[in-house]
């Protein structure tokens, strides 16, 4: 049990509590633990076996001591189990719609002893809802809308979510003997921002034989995490894990190990375009191979790249693979050359303890030094966000002495010295002009009144763009996937407005964010922005996940020329300056 499903267990329990009508005391210690565990830079899996240590994390007493006790002495919480009996798991689906809280969902079960989204929904159809105290009409309306919503996102997981559970798949199988080779497709290796379910492909020689295969299946489904088996068949195993996720595992030979790759990698649109492009060619393309349509002779198979060949086309890159014009670049040679992670000499977004990081600048410089950058910024919130601790004018000027000091103590690094500013609801930003022209870098980001009209919020992000100290529009549209749509404005004239001023536009690869979108990259690029690829880190370990971020700039199919931080730090920091 890692951290996460851990802080699930415990953010499930004090929601079941609070639908139970428990007191605010013990709800709010579930809450505390979660988010004590979820924030802990050590696995707790690793200091179980030392009371001590767990009871040294803040927000943890013997009381959760005990429940983690229990949880890795049984794999579950009894309180939880209890509480899931009373009300069934589908009071857990309940809880993801958004603005659904416990307090509501508390008095719908009081009234109509109601706890399914369906049921729900059919109380809001009736108008049942609007009855009920404090609610009305349009507390109705607004929950069908979030029903939707659920419904078009529902049973999608982020990208980080999904990676690692098919690391441990990885690790589970490539463990075992006669297994060779075993490989994530699917949406997932093309790097998508949400990943519907798992597809992983294994070979190898107990892959090959019909009693190996069925021992393999056995280790399979001793997966930790595994909750049910949905179907199980000679060449495929289908089972749920824990949270949700469904996963495939399909056995192949070899021979056919490329044409799988090919074909469950998709995305479906790309290999409908790929396939009739081969039946034109002659071919007939399936998941096993490439073969003649006249006398069925096999072409292509073993690997993806011997197929691409195959039909005429350069090796077109997972992150690429959406139809959406990468064929015809690569019959004319045209596919440009992505971005990769080694190309990135810098991160420019990350937190300190000053604000709501939880490492200091030394602390941070020294994580970026060793993942070989060349220069950083910290960039802390100003006071508008006041639950961060943001810096005032006068702790700006403070925390830019330090920035400056840290930089000439530690050599190896060019630290400099930034902000994440407000971008205020007038577009106006939230320190004074002559504190943020001290600042190498300016990040300017949007963290309140998301819910200004159209035109309200491209006034106030273009008054962003026109302000001389800004140097970068930090994650510009404000989505949280799966939880947050992005703020509403016109992308085309603030794209225009960046263009026009330098101002950069960010690609925050933080897993819920990743903003700016795939789509919007490419339209950047055409109106000639510049991108630079941050994480926004807020502990030492985020900085690591600059990873996904590439990913979405692959997909966007960005070079290195198209962002700013692939540049040496002297261009850099030019690049950067403003005025
Ligand atoms: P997801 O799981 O919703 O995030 O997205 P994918 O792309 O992983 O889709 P999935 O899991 O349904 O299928 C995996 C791949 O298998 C998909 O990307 C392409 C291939 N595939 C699935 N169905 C079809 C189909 O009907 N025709 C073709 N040509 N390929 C398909
Ligand atoms: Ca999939
Ligand atoms: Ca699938
Ligand atoms: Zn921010």
């Amino acid at each position: 049990m890692d951290n996460k499903a851990i802080a699930g267990i415990f953010y499930e329990t004090a929601d079941l509590l609070e639908i139970d009508g428990q007191d605010s005391f013990r709800i709010r210690s579930y809450r505390n633990a979660a988010e004590a565990v979820e924030a802990s830079p050590q696995q707790i899996s690793d200091l179980i076996s030392d009371p001590k240590q767990v009871l040294a994390i803040p927000g943890i007493g013997k009381g959760m001591l005990a429940n983690l006790q229990e949880m890795f002495k049984e794999g579950r919480l009894s309180l939880h189990v209890e509480m899931l009996t009373k009300y069934r798991p589908s009071m857990l689906d309940l809880l993801k719609i958004q603005g659904l809280g416990p307090k509501t969902i508390a008095l719908i079960w009081s009234a109509y002893q109601v706890c399914d989204v369906e049921g729900v929904e059919k109380l809001a159809r009736e108008g049942k809802i609007r009855t009920l105290p404090r609610m009305g009409e349009k507390h109705e309306q607004k929950l069908l809308k979030a029903i939707e919503d659920y419904r078009r996102i529902g049973g999608r997981f982020l990208l980080d979510a999904a990676g690692a559970q098919a690391q441990k798949i990885v690790d589970h199988l490539c463990d075992y003997p006669g297994v060779e080779k075993v490989t994530p497709a699917g949406s997932l290796r093309r790097g998508r921002e949400t990943v519907g379910d798992l597809d992983i492909l294994v070979t190898g020689p107990a892959c090959c034989d019909d009693t190996e295969r069925e021992k393999l299946i056995d280790h399979i489904i001793k997966l930790p995490g595994l909750m049910e088996i949905i179907a199980r068949g000679e060449n495929k195993v289908s089972f749920r894990l824990r949270g949700g996720m469904q996963v495939d595992v399909r056995f192949l030979s070899p021979e056919s190990f490329g044409a799988a790759m090919q074909y469950f990698t998709g995305s479906k649109g790309h290999n409908v375009a790929i396939r009739q492009r081969a039946l034109k060619m002659g071919y007939t393309l399936s998941e096993y191979s490439l073969a003649r349509l006249d006398d069925a002779t096999v072409v292509a198979g073993k690997t993806e790249a011997e197929i691409y060949a195959a039909v005429g086309l350069d090796y077109i890159p997972p992150e690429m693979r959406e139809n959406t014009g990468e064929i015809e670049a690569a019959e004319k040679h045209t596919l440009p050359v992505l971005i990769r992670q080694e190309d990135i000499q810098g991160d420019v977004h990350m937190h300190t303890v000053e604000t709501d990081g939880r490492n200091s600048i030394e602390e941070m410089a020294e994580a970026a030094r060793e993942r070989g950058y060349k220069y950083m910024a910290i960039t802390d919130h100003s006071k508008n966000l006041a639950f961060a601790n943001g810096l005032d004018d006068e702790r700006a000027l403070k925390h830019i002495e330090c920035i400056r000091a840290a930089n000439d103590s530690i050599k190896e690094i060019r630290i400099f010295a930034g902000i994440e500013v407000d971008i205020l609801g007038d577009g106006t930003l939230d320190l004074s002009d002559e504190v943020l022209q001290q600042m190498d870098l300016v990040i300017a980001s949007v963290h309140s009144h998301f819910g200004q009209s159209a035109p309200d919020m491209t006034d106030r992000l273009i008054r962003a763009i026109s302000n001389p100290n800004t140097s970068i529009i930090g994650h510009p549209t404000g989505r949280l996937l799966l939880r947050r749509d992005a703020y509403q404005f016109d992308m085309d004239e603030v794209l225009k407005a960046a263009a026009q001023n330098k101002v950069a536009m960010e690609l925050n690869s933080y897993p819920d964010r990743l903003d700016l979108c795939d789509r919007h990259l490419r339209l950047a690029k055409q109106y000639g922005v510049r991108i630079v690829i941050n994480t926004d880190s807020h502990h030492t370990s985020h900085l690591d996940k600059i990873k996904y971020g590439i990913l979405q700039a692959r997909r966007a199919w960005l070079t290195k020329e198209d962002v700013l931080n692939t540049l040496p730090v002297d261009k850099f920091a030019k690049a950067i300056k403003r005025g």
